[in-house]
């Protein structure tokens, strides 16, 4: 599709509704036949996350381990969401998630999700795809997603920040409940040993130590010289500045409301919570994670 034909689009905002027991939006549900029927393939890399946990930071870091030694043109003119396909999405700007995996010629095929466990195509399990899941702490996963959910018009109108929060501990935010995602796919790691489970906590702290835990994980041996490059180009200010890493070029985002790349930061939470917000969340998070041995960081 030209440009400007992308650039003439409307999309109009979507209503949410309940689907298979989650709260979606049709743009993740209108493909959902093709979605459910996706035919995985023994070496694809799945990476889930709950929207807005660092998706696009993983994805890019897989992307440079697999493909950063190819050609200069695929380095400056294919954008992440080209590279990586988002399998449910089904926007009309871009063809459908399921689409572009299907015709990508790489391999390993690198998928993005964001569908909570139970709703995988059920031929990820089957042909043992590695799955590399990322979560993020509630808080600081529930400001990036109402500054998301503002900029993008794909998304639901998200209203003021009180409400935002309201919704978020109601899981009526898109996907559901981030506490019954991040602990699905918690619990999914005890019966399923290829997927790694890693926190944006953890890659902001040392993104060296992630990598080396992802070759690990994907059994690469990429050079030390090698790895140090990615560490560097995956920095937020080298990815913030990359238009194929930074959505510049997805025409339904408005970066003058918030730029995709917003702060990339634990603990930013704090510059929007209220004493008040703060205690009713930290009570309401206690009950709905009371049973679950996963633990986030909310500061560094
Ligand atoms: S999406 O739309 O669900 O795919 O978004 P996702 O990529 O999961 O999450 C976007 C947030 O991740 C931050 N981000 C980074 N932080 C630090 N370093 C790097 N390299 C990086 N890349 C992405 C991004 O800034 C969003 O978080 P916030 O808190 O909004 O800044």
């Amino acid at each position: 599709m030209s440009e400007d034909l992308l650039k003439g689009m409307h999309i109009p905002r979507p209503d949410v509704f309940d689907f298979e027991g989650i709260t979606m939006i049709h743009y993740f549900t209108d493909n959902w036949e093709k979605v459910q029927n996706f035919q995985a393939r023994p070496n694809d890399i799945l990476i889930a996350t709950y929207p807005k946990a660092g998706t696009t930071w993983v994805s890019y870091i897989l992307d440079l381990l697999y493909f950063g030694q190819q050609s200069p043109e695929r380095q400056s003119s294919l954008p992440i969401y080209e590279r990586v396909p988002f399998l449910e999405f089904a926007v009309p700007v871009i063809p459908p998630g399921t689409e572009l995996a299907d015709k990508l010629q790489t391999s390993p095929r690198l998928i993005k999700t964001h569908l909570p466990v139970q709703l995988v195509p059920k031929s990820f399990w089957e042909q043992n795809c590695r799955v590399v899941y990322v979560g993020r702490n509630a808080k600081d996963n529930a400001v990036s997603y109402f500054h998301f959910d503002r900029m993008n018009s794909v998304q639901p109108e998200p209203g003021d920040w009180n409400g935002y929060i309201e919704k978020f501990m109601a899981g009526n935010t898109v996907f559901g409940p981030w506490y019954d995602h991040v602990i699905g796919w918690w619990e999914k790691k005890k019966s399923y040993s290829n997927l790694l489970y890693l926190f944006f906590e953890d890659l902001v702290e040392d993104t060296g130590r992630e990598l080396e835990h992802l070759c690990s994980f994907l059994g690469l041996s990429t050079p030390i010289e090698e790895r140090e490059r990615i560490r560097e180009g995956v920095q937020f200010d080298a990815m913030k500045k990359n238009p194929m890493a930074n959505y510049s070029t997805i025409p339904v985002m408005d970066f003058k409301i918030s730029p995709f790349m917003r702060k990339g930061k634990v603990g930013d939470w704090k510059n929007h919570f209220t004493v008040a917000q703060n205690e009713t969340f930290d009570q309401h998070y206690k009950r709905w994670m009371k049973d679950t041995t996963l633990t986030f960081r909310t500061e560094l």
